[in-house]
């Protein structure tokens, strides 16, 4: 009888085990190939180094609870604005006025008291773009939620005292000057990947990312917010996209061919949630640095690897030229608002080595 059992204990441990060896093999494979499906492929830098950043998880993006006591107007499905499309082909909406309820929106999102982070460069002479954004940010970008705005300069000094509202504020982050644009922009997308990783992580849910040769005109708020934000430019969106300006040389990482693209989105402005943006950031100098390596500059440097990224990572809010228009450009009818717009400049006067 003992030595029975001893025979069935043997044989139950010489089959157990391989199979619980073989489970975890399963378990491991399976969660690798999970993992990869919702993050996608990981950038490694160089170094090896894992770059991903743990990130509480935001959930309240995706549980919106209204106000049982707002009362507005009743929406509709067969009534609407029908001179622009409103929504891409992969269901991401494109906010255009007319779209959405502010004020509706922001009774949703002030009771769950997020924070955006703005970031922005003003490298040499474009510094004296700021006083004028940072002014019309306090009039139009996210007007009655907490806003951290953060601006990196090599003139420090030169940074305009603005009287911010209660709960907003203003960060100065020192960074070296440098003659060469190409440098500049690089380190933009490692500032703001440093940034995320070493002092917004866990304290703010949003991010933009936003030139300074730009105002605010109008609203700029919560219908913004997405997970990966994007925003179409203003002139190139009528346009067939073999004409749009992406990276064309098959070497390049920022690569896109004739047949391929969604929308021409504008490197000067993007956001969305911090572990997406940091995503993006890390990806895209990644990308430049291994062209640099290789001697080759993308056409128009970050926004031809935004461009590519944006192409493969579906943005899941696409914000209308509406969001970043230029003064010089004539107002086109679909446009009913202009909410943010880089000012016309003198390259000559503010950009080095011009
Ligand atoms: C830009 C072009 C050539 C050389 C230098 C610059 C430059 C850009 C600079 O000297 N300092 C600087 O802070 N920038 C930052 O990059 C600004 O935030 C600027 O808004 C952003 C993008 O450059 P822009 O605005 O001149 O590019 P466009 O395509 O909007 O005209
Ligand atoms: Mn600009």
């Amino acid at each position: 009888m003992s030595f029975k059992m001893h025979l069935l204990t043997s044989r139950t441990v010489a089959v157990i085990l391989p199979v619980l060896l073989l489970l975890g093999m399963l378990y491991s494979y399976i969660w690798r190939h999970y993992r990869d499906g919702i993050f996608g492929q990981e950038v490694r830098p160089a170094d090896g180094s894992s770059s991903r950043v743990d990130f509480t998880i935001v959930n309240h993006w995706f549980h919106l609870v209204a106000s049982d006591y707002l009362e507005y107007q009743q929406p509709s499905i067969v009534q609407g604005r029908t001179d622009v499309v409103t929504v891409t082909p992969w269901l991401a909406p494109i906010v255009w006025e007319g779209t959405y309820n502010p004020e509706l929106l922001d009774s949703i999102y002030r009771p769950q008291n997020i924070s955006i982070a703005a970031t922005v460069f003003a490298v040499g002479k474009y510094t004296k773009f700021l006083r004028d954004f940072l002014e019309t940010a306090e009039q139009h970008f996210f007007v009655g939620f907490k806003v951290h705005v953060y601006v990196f300069t090599d003139r420090p000094k030169e940074v305009h005292q603005v009287k911010m509202a209660s709960g907003r504020q203003l960060t100065v982050v020192p960074v070296p000057g440098s003659n060469r644009w190409q440098e500049i922009s690089a380190r933009r997308m490692e500032l703001i990947q440093t940034l995320i990783e070493e002092k917004l992580q866990n304290h703010m849910d949003y991010i933009f990312c936003l030139d300074v040769d730009s105002k605010f005109h109008g609203r700029w708020g919560t219908e913004s917010l997405g997970a990966l934000v994007a925003v179409i430019h203003p002139g190139y969106y009528r346009d067939d996209r073999s004409k749009f300006p992406y990276e064309r040389r098959p070497e390049s990482t920022a690569y896109v061919a004739p047949r391929k693209g969604d929308f021409y989105y504008c490197g000067g402005a993007f956001g969305g949630l911090l572990q997406e943006v940091h995503r993006l950031a890390n990806t895209c100098r990644t990308n430049f640095e291994a062209d640099a390596k290789k001697g080759i500059e993308a056409a128009w440097q970050e926004e031809s690897h935004l461009n590519r990224y944006m192409l493969i990572n579906k943005p899941t809010k696409v914000l209308s030229p509406e969001y970043l228009w230029q003064d010089f450009k004539p107002r086109n009818p679909e446009v009913r608002i202009i909410r943010f717009s880089g000012v016309i400049k003198n390259y000559a006067d503010i950009r080095p080595n011009v």
